[in-house]
């Protein structure tokens, strides 16, 4: 039996929030494990055919991103982000683990699929600022509007290597603006400077977010990565409005199969440390 609790009073306080700390889900072993899968993925040794990977920035300007694309060989640390980690069974394991079915039962239903699986990277020495956004809205291309991330932190994440920064409550404003990013003008009224937290976590900390949260992080200028991995869960009837298709299904009907369970028993201290 897992030693994670989430309860009425866990959904009471998401709800007022917009997000929680849901405590160490892998252990040591399995975060290790993600850890060098990532590294091994970045570097070449393990690829998984169209995963869409996007360089950093040297300059650290959102505005100079460069586009997601399968890159072949590009052996460097030096990636952002990099999307659909459900191809590889680690990933899809943690995915899938029994917590996180009880905590997207709770939120999201039954059967739930998954917007996006993805590695957030801050690489030593650089990192690309992130302004305030929420991850929602008709930029997102879907007929339903996903609320559920748990976003886990593969490093520790400090304010030295650019934690996220949230503003506690603002998933109660809704959709500030359709397109991601909120004007200057909004984020003066919604992410005022007494509303903001800094999301410091330990390594392995997995965190509930509501996606209507605002959210930003800097950059790294330490000499380690801070490294990431962001679950944006739905419901499995979310279609994207382009193609109606749906996403790939992570837990109930048509679940996807063949993630590695880690083990059985879960870390200490899950759903414990109320912070
Ligand atoms: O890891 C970060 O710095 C930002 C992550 C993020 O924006 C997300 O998970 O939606």
């Amino acid at each position: 039996m897992s030693n994670h609790q989430f309860g009425m009073s866990e959904l009471a306080r998401f709800a007022e929030e917009g997000y929680l700390r849901l405590g160490r889900v892998a252990s040591d072993e399995h975060l290790q494990a993600m850890r060098d899968r990532i590294d091994d993925i970045m570097m070449g040794k393990v690829r998984y055919e169209g995963m869409p990977m996007q360089r950093d920035t040297d300059t650290g300007e959102y505005g100079e991103l460069p586009t997601r694309t399968y890159e072949e060989s590009a052996e460097t640390l030096a990636y952002r982000r990099i999307d659909d980690l459900q191809l590889d069974p680690l990933y899809l394991g943690y995915m899938q683990h029994p917590f996180f079915r009880e905590v997207t039962e709770a939120l999201v239903g039954p059967n739930v699929s998954i917007f996006r699986a993805m590695f957030m990277n801050k690489p030593a020495e650089h990192g690309t600022h992130l302004p305030w956004h929420q991850d929602v809205g008709i930029g997102w291309g879907l007929d339903a509007n996903p609320e559920t991330t748990v976003w886990t932190a593969l490093d520790a994440a400090t304010v030295e290597n650019g934690c996220m920064e949230v503003v506690v409550g603002s998933h109660m404003h809704g959709v500030i603006n359709e397109m991601h990013f909120p004007s200057e003008a909004d984020q003066a009224r919604y992410a005022r400077e007494e509303d903001c937290i800094y999301l410091e976590a330990e390594a392995g900390e997995a965190i509930l977010l509501n996606n209507l949260l605002l959210h930003r992080s800097a950059r790294n200028p330490t000499g380690n990565p801070r490294r990431a991995f962001s679950i944006a869960y739905m419901d499995a009837a979310t279609r994207a409005v382009k193609t109606g298709e749906t996403f790939p299904v992570i837990f109930g009907e048509g679940a996807l199969t063949g993630g590695e369970r880690i083990d059985g028993a879960l870390a200490e201290g899950a759903m414990t440390n109320g912070r």
